[in-house]
């Protein structure tokens, strides 16, 4: 992996520079306010971290090195990790490269299938992806060298390596556990060279001849890739390899929270949703009817999954770009048409509910990619998150790599108690002074 280590190595010598002129400059400017509001409102809108590897914009979605969602439709996982690692979509050696490590990579130790095979059968496929993760852990190369006395400026070369073994390893995880879980429980094995994406197609081992099956395997893996720092999964992944917890601790723990229904949860909820939707109104529900079926679950006081970002304010790109195959593909799916339907009436009702107060009413990408796999034949949405771990973990592996390579210390930000807080804001009435900086 010559070629990959060297662009690495360069753009992380590129990065460091940038930062440390910014940083002799303007080391003690200000670059934030934190109001209360923000400090409650789950440090929404708080400048907070430093991540180079993608950038999310509220009007026109997400940013890799100046790269957006459009430019993204026909390229392969492959070519998005090198992307977020390096800053450039690979030539063509670069990607053989690349390809050739991974497939060589692709192989998961028996005692993980024990191990899952040992799991009652009701278990999320969350928690066994993030388990059979976990159990790989004893392989850690950066451990090994961190138990014999590395020099840190190599933690990200180690860093970089297992991100490769476990890039390699998730979609063979992921596509077993699908098997163990909802198949008859044999896993089924290639002796092929396959690329990430046709590995995990051929190992699901239904509707792997359907070309455009593996086609929406693909942009699946592409699009949930990387969504900036701040998100809970990936900020997650960033404050436990920020303690030196190698890449295996600090990915099962990001996937831990995509595991939540706020979050990669949702695009379960979203196929869940549709389902009930059919369920009770049947298969081509008409506008009016789904139009009281989504007022009468907010008037229970639920959610509306798929609606709403905490960063984006636009329909987001990944959506788009998800219809966009849906409409080139399986238009005719009822899935789809009520996706559609949906999108008409949702981001109206959204925008008046609770007086406004709700910062986005536009789908995200949860709202659409569920009805696309179970067009497929995909219908255990359970494990809809799984692959959608499988693609946001090139993030976490590039933005911990970078992170490591860029020395960037321990994340470890300060909280206060109510009653800080009330003393803060009294010694600044009684001294009238609103400019009074907060006491450590
Ligand atoms: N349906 C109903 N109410 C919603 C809503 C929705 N889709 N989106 C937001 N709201 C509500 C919030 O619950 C909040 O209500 P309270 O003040 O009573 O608690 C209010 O509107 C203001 O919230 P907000 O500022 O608009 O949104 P947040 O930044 O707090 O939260 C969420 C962003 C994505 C968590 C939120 O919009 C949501 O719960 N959406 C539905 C779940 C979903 O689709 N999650 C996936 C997001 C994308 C992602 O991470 N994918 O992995």
């Amino acid at each position: 992996m010559e070629k990959l280590v060297a662009k690495v190595s360069q753009r992380i010598k590129i990065l460091n520079n940038e930062l440390q002129e910014i940083y002799q400059e303007h080391s003690d400017d200000i670059v934030g306010e934190i109001t209360l509001k923000n400090l409650l409102g789950g440090m929404r809108g708080m400048t907070s971290l430093v991540c180079n590897t993608s950038f999310v914009d509220p009007y026109k979605g997400l940013f890799i090195s100046g790269y957006e969602i459009p430019d993204f439709q026909d390229k392969t996982p492959e070519e998005i990790f090198f992307l977020l690692v390096t800053g450039t979509f690979p030539d063509p050696s670069e990607l053989d490269e690349l390809n050739t490590e991974l497939a060589q990579r692709a192989t998961i130790p028996e005692f993980v299938w024990s191990m899952l095979r040992s799991l009652p059968k009701n278990i999320h496929p969350m928690t066994m992806f993030s388990m059979g993760i976990l159990a790989m852990e004893g392989e850690s190369v950066f451990k090994k060298k961190f138990e014999e006395g590395v020099n840190k400026d190599e933690y990200w070369l180690y860093t970089l390596e297992d991100s490769l073994n476990l890039i390699a390893k998730l979609p063979v995880l992921a596509a077993g556990i699908y098997r163990l879980l909802f198949m008859n429980g044999d896993i089924i094995d290639s002796t092929q060279d396959l690329n990430l994406t046709d590995n995990f197609t051929f190992r699901l081992g239904f509707n792997r001849h359907n070309p455009s099956f593996a086609d929406l395997n693909r942009l699946y893996l592409v699009l949930h890739c990387d969504h900036e720092g701040g998100n809970v999964s990936a900020f997650t992944s960033r404050i436990v390899n920020s303690a030196l917890s190698n890449i295996y601790y600090a990915t099962s723990a990001g996937l831990n929270g995509l595991a939540g229904p706020l979050h990669g949860l949702a695009n379960q909820e979203c196929l869940h949703f549709i389902t009930e939707i059919h369920d009770a109104l049947g298969n081509k529900p008409s506008i009016d009817a789904v139009r009281n079926f989504v007022m009468a679950t907010l008037d229970a006081g639920k959610i509306i999954p798929g609606y709403g970002h905490a960063v984006l304010r636009v329909t987001d790109p990944r959506f788009s770009a998800f219809m966009k195959f849906g409409d080139q593909y399986c238009s005719e799916s009822p899935y789809l048409q009520t996706v559609k339907k949906l999108y008409e009436i949702v981001p109206p009702i959204l925008k008046d509910y609770k007086d406004g107060k709700i910062s986005n009413p536009w789908p995200n990408v949860d709202a659409i990619s569920g009805s696309l796999l179970y067009h497929y034949g995909m219908t255990h949405y359970e494990f809809y998150t799984v692959m959608f771990g499988i693609s946001r973990t090139l993030g976490f592996c590039a933005q911990n790599i970078i992170a490591r390579g860029m020395q960037q210390p321990i994340i470890r930000p300060k909280s206060v108690t109510n009653t800080w807080l009330k003393t803060y804001f009294e010694s600044r009435t009684n001294e009238g002074n609103r400019t009074k900086k907060a006491v450590p």
